[in-house]
């Protein structure tokens, strides 16, 4: 069984965290996910305390394992949704799109698990400093908005930079990208892409349809202009967005004003026109929709002999 500290310092079964997608990982999806042993991650993205407060409360009503909440640093309410997550007396909170050191503090002292997802070594040892249980570092193969390191650089930089657990993101979704991340030195993953078509990922059809259907060289990084690149899948958007980023007669408001309202029209129209369909490089290799039980027992049983048997490598 596969196994690590971060199971014991958080009550998990599994190292695999589902990773806080905006728009699609809501209670339903977290509870799923912790109810298979891992650690399920509502996304707090742009909503209110309102919001965010009803789906922590469904989560409870969910499962009784443990869960997190990803609190997107750029959102408009994160000061809100800050509060929320000791109000309601959440786990774990994981932190995306910046530096979370305002609300540490507050977090650690209401006994929340604090795992920044990081790009880079710096921000890595500052969150250490700071309190954080363990961070998330996140490669560029990522779905969403992303750093420019790859995960198979940035983990082992983490890894040799920090002594709180280190988890791998960014292109993982099956067991040899497990068993990898634990080889660079990782004692977790995240997973986002693969969770995406979990059967119990309320997502519009259209959107898991474009992931299962999805090749190796399907996804594009816009938004360098504005100092925010996003991953997503290449789409009429996406190519009308790159092009109008090039453009140097589109200015950096109307760039702004194209990406508003775009995820969520992927994630609750799938519309495929004017949707921005988040996706990590490793689409091509989702295959299957599932139960998100079975993609955690899945990711860990196939991780496992490849682990065991690395040994065949040594004379
Ligand atoms: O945050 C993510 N992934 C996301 S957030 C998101 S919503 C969004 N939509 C449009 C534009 C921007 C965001 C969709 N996907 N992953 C974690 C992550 N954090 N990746 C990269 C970073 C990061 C980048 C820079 C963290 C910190 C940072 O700088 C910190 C600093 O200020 O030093």
């Amino acid at each position: 069984m596969l196994q690590s500290p971060i199971c014991e310092l958080l009550g998990i079964e599994y190292p695999v965290f589902q990773g806080g997608m905006a728009w699609i990982a809501d209670a339903d999806l977290a509870a799923a996910v912790s109810n298979g042993g891992g650690l399920g991650i509502i996304s707090a993205m742009n909503a209110n305390a309102d919001w965010l407060r009803s789906q922590i409360r469904r989560a409870k009503e969910l499962t009784d394992k443990p869960f997190g909440v990803n609190i997107m640093l750029m959102s408009p309410f994160a000061d809100e949704v800050a509060k929320v997550v000791v109000e309601e007396g959440v786990k774990v909170v994981t932190t995306g799109a910046g530096n979370p050191g305002k609300y540490m503090a507050a977090w650690k002292e209401a006994g929340i698990h604090v795992i920044p997802v990081v790009a880079s070594v710096g921000l890595a040892r500052m969150m250490e400093r700071a309190g954080a249980s363990a961070v998330v570092a996140e490669g560029t193969e990522s779905g969403g908005h992303i750093g420019e390191l790859t995960t198979m650089t940035l983990v082992p930089q983490v890894c040799s930079a920090v002594k709180i657990p280190v988890i791998a993101a960014g292109g993982i979704a099956d067991g040899r990208g497990v068993a990898a991340a634990f080889m660079l030195g990782a004692c977790g993953v995240q997973v986002g892409t693969r969770f995406l078509v979990a059967s119990e990922c309320n997502v519009h059809q259209n959107y898991k349809d474009k992931i299962l259907k999805a090749k190796d060289i399907d996804t594009i990084a816009t938004g360098r202009r504005l100092g925010h690149p996003v991953r997503s899948l290449k789409t009429r958007f996406s190519r009308d967005y790159q092009k109008a980023e090039f453009d140097v007669n589109v200015t950096a408001e109307a760039l702004e004003a194209m990406g508003v309202g775009a995820l969520r029209k992927a994630a609750v129209d799938g519309n495929e026109a004017e949707g921005c369909f988040l996706a990590g490089q490793i689409a091509g290799l989702v295959s299957k929709e599932q139960p998100a039980a079975e993609i955690i027992r899945d990711l860990c049983e196939e991780a496992e002999p490849l682990l065991k048997g690395a040994a065949k490598w040594v004379k």
